[in-house]
């Protein structure tokens, strides 16, 4: 698309006159975004409509990625970027007197997600578009995002995320497209002529209305579609008979339970818990997405034997497993497919990937909330179950006695994990290690009745919005020195391995990095008051607050350092500023103490005269897409320091790498592969590997206490959880202190201490060496190419979904 910067102008103020009536002179930011915003989906919507009727025609395969979350942060910078309006919109809205970052900053997040999985899945529809690959999303239109974070004496407090107060630019309500979902009642079989009809009644019946978000890719023609589903009540399926009044009073009952649906989005991430209502969620989406998707299909197709040659249902974590025997029940019940047919289509066309092995974050769901929330569903699951078991034990009779540890349904719980792998075609992973501790240890029997199930996609981020979007001047850079080939070849990007050791580069790329690290101060300056030193070290902390993740770790670091400077008012050492950035599930109280200790440590050492000028901890409140937009183009060093074999993936990871920081890693997740790419010499690892975690794991020989004993830095750094450090009276950072020596430290926290403080040090004589730093900063930028999300979805594309460009 090009447009000049008059016509520009000419379409703004034409927009403004018919929908808010105003001149610009009087147009505040919120109204220039809601212009540009207007004007731009005006664009939008023309190639849509194109694109929906050239995918009805050629009737290619789709791909539809199911996910409870979608975590798009803000859509209107990118949306230009792909449209190729960005810079002609940053013209005349200067020319029109707005600052253009002030007017973007208007829109709110759409925090429609926790963490990495729904990130991710963002990630994946921006490459899905930009290979213009059929490929679309299917989630929940949550009325409350992931909550706001307010800290109130260093304490996290919970607010809710309204960000359908302004409208939301980007949907389109699609009414006519709305379709019934239904739940509880009960069901009975009818058997006539050798075939049964399933009656179900008595059930609540609710509406499933989808609002459409067109996802634009770069530069290509195709715009997909993200449809999320909101709930609604269905005032015709309710009889008024009562004079009295109480059918009224029902009906408002009801209207409220189905609102509740998709009223918010369930905060915890790697944690599961059996709530009724998420179970309500998730069989919503999967039910209100299928049917739309089949119904399309059905105007096209005479068979649903062709489904798998035209559709393939992608599965985000076992979140929506149970569009196994939702499809299921359609074929047979309502197409009258036998079983074995029916299962042979939906085995074909379901595909799952796992994103954890943390045993407390695996859903299992009690079989009678499922019995009576989803009685035909529950039969469904429990005849898969039977005849997974039957074929278990003739089939691999050598499995007989692992039967009970690899079925769907026991000791009355339903096993999510289990059921999507029995029911889907691919069982993929996030990482190399991630999948080879799927395939060699978590999901061993599964291997080895599946094997050819099993694959890795490591996962990647979108580089337009990574680093185009985020942060153009490295882009300008990159450009400068080696053309503008990367953008849509991110690999192209090894290029700049010439320029490692370019004393010219070096220095550009340096001042560009200082630049960032001083917008990035001046906000902080701005939003917190406090000011930090844009020439020390941006040693950067931002994920989800979880033990496993070790913010802890990084905090023990930094008490040790405030020690050392205590000690020696002479003690030399480069000046830091630890930026964190984490939320906390609402009731996981580990996590909210740690988050409060990084709080108080803030406080210690950013006032004590001996660390001061050496020393900064800043906590971030509400850390969130947009933020991490403007953390991660400033940041020096990433820590990446999660216990080995518990992080799935990461993908921060490559978002810093991608932006000149060097990780401090754990061999675990995608670190391993960045390790790889960059080699040893250009990421600092430290820590115990995996397969050492596995081993204390399986012998027991462990002792946290010991390690506490023998290590004087450490014994200094803990007791201050216990004494009148913080404060006088305070013993609240106890229970940190007992998790780590009494319940004998499950991150293994003590265990890599020793060897994390030995990589700091590492970090810091590179840094000081600043000639060594670029080069190794600029290598990293070079490798970076692999972890696009467009390499990913081009696997996934050719390798499981097998979906062509359009
Ligand atoms: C499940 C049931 C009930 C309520 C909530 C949940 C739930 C919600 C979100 C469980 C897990 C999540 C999110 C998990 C997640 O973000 N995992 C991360 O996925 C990333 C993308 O693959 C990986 O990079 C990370 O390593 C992984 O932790």
């Amino acid at each position: 698309m090009s447009l000049s910067q008059q016509e520009f102008i000419d379409l703004f103020n034409d927009k403004l006159t018919t929908t808010l009536g105003i001149r610009v002179e009087e147009a505040t930011n919120k109204e220039a975004y809601q212009t540009v915003s207007l004007l731009l989906k005006d664009i939008i919507l023309r190639k849509w409509q194109l694109t929906q009727t050239n995918q009805l025609e050629t009737d290619e395969k789709q791909m539809y990625y199911f996910s409870m979350e979608f975590l798009l942060g803000r859509l209107i910078e990118s949306n230009l970027l792909n449209m190729g309006l960005l810079e002609v919109c940053e013209n005349a809205l200067k020319e029109l007197g707005f600052e253009p970052a002030q007017v973007f900053t208007e829109e709110h997040d759409a925090g429609l997600g926790n963490g990495g999985l729904g990130r991710l899945a963002a990630c994946f529809l921006d490459s899905l578009a930009s290979l213009n690959l059929p490929g679309h999303g299917v989630g929940i239109r949550y009325k409350y995002g992931l909550f706001q974070q307010k800290m109130v004496d260093g304490y996290q407090v919970e607010l809710p995320d309204y960000w359908l107060n302004d409208d939301y630019m980007w949907e389109t309500k699609r009414s006519e497209k709305a379709v019934e979902v239904h739940f509880g009642g009960h069901v009975t079989l009818e058997k006539k002529d050798n075939q049964y009809t399933v009656h179900h009644q008595n059930y609540e019946r609710v509406l499933a209305v989808p609002y459409d978000v067109p996802i634009v890719g770069y530069e290509t023609d195709a715009v997909n579609t993200l449809r999320l589903w909101s709930a609604e009540s269905m005032p015709n399926s309710f009889h008024f008979h009562s004079p009295k009044g109480h059918d009224y009073y029902h009906y408002l009952d009801y209207k409220r339970s189905v609102e509740q649906i998709s009223e918010f989005l369930y905060p915890d991430d790697s944690y599961y818990e059996g709530k009724l209502l998420r179970l309500k969620q998730q069989y919503f989406l999967v039910s209100a997405g299928l049917q739309s998707i089949l119904k399309r299909f059905k105007s096209k197709h005479q068979s649903f034997q062709l489904l798998p040659q035209k559709v393939s249902l992608q599965i985000n974590d076992t979140h929506p497993s149970l569009i196994i025997p939702e499809l299921m029940r359609i074929l047979m019940d309502e197409e009258k497919f036998g079983w074995d047919d029916a299962w042979e289509i939906t085995t074909s066309t379901v595909a799952y990937t796992n994103h954890t092995t943390l045993v407390e974050a695996l859903e299992k769901w009690p079989t009678e909330m499922v019995k009576s929330l989803l009685p035909r569903i529950y039969m469904i699951i429990e005849e898969i179950n039977e005849r997974f078991c039957q074929s278990i034990y003739f089939d691999f009779p050598h499995l007989r006695e692992k039967i009970a540890d690899m079925a769907i349904i026991s000791y009355e719980q339903i096993h999510m994990a289990h059921l999507a792998i029995v029911g889907s075609y691919s069982v993929n992973g996030v990482a190399k290690l991630h999948t080879d501790i799927l395939k060699n240890r978590e999901m061993k029997n599964f291997y080895t009745v599946f094997p050819e199930r099993f694959n890795n996609k490591t996962n990647g981020i979108t580089h337009r919005r990574w680093l185009l979007n985020v942060n153009r001047d490295l882009a300008n850079k990159i450009t400068g020195a080696i053309g503008e080939n990367w953008i849509q070849e991110p690999r192209e990007l090894i290029q700049l391995i010439k320029y490692a050791d370019d004393a010219s580069f070096q220095k550009q790329i340096a001042e560009v990095k200082h630049t960032n690290k001083e917008k990035l101060a001046a906000y902080i300056k701005e939003h917190y008051q406090i000011t930090i030193n844009p020439n020390s070290i941006f040693d950067v902390h931002i994920k989800r607050l979880h033990g496993y993740k070790r913010q802890l770790l990084n905090l023990f670091h930094i008490l040790h350092l405030y020690q050392l400077c205590v000690d020696n008012p002479n003690y030399q050492m480069v000046p830091r500023t630890f930026i964190f950035g984490a939320k906390a599930a609402p009731g996981y109280h580990f996590a909210k103490q740690v988050i409060k200790l990084i709080t108080a440590t803030a406080e210690k050492v950013n006032n004590n005269p001996a660390t001061k000028d050496k020393m900064k901890v800043v906590f971030l409140e509400n850390y969130k897409v947009s933020l991490a937009e403007k953390i991660i183009p400033a940041a020096d060093l990433s820590e990446q320091i999660s216990t080995a074999s518990k992080e799935a993936s990461g993908t921060g990871n490559m978002k810093l790498m991608m932006n000149g920081a060097l990780t401090i890693g754990t061999l675990d997740g995608a670190n391993i592969e960045i390790s790889d790419m960059v080699g040893p010499k250009n990421i600092f690892t430290f820590g115990l590997t995996s397969d050492q975690v596995f081993d204390y794991q399986k012998n027991g020989q462990y002792r946290a206490r010991d390690i506490y004993n023998s290590d004087k830095r450490l014994r200094e750094v803990m007791d201050k959880l216990l004494g009148t450090f913080f404060s006088p009276d305070d013993v609240e950072f106890k229970n940190i202190y007992y998790s780590l020596l009494y319940n004998n430290d499950e991150y293994f926290v003590l265990r890599d201490f020793d060897s994390y403080v030995e990589a700091q040090q590492h970090v810091e004589q590179t840094y000081r060496n600043q000639q060594s730093w670029l080069k190794k900063s600029i290598t990293n930028m070079a490798h970076s190419g692999k972890f696009s999300s467009d390499r990913t979805i081009s696997e996934y594309a050719n390798q499981i979904w097998d979906i062509h460009p359009q």
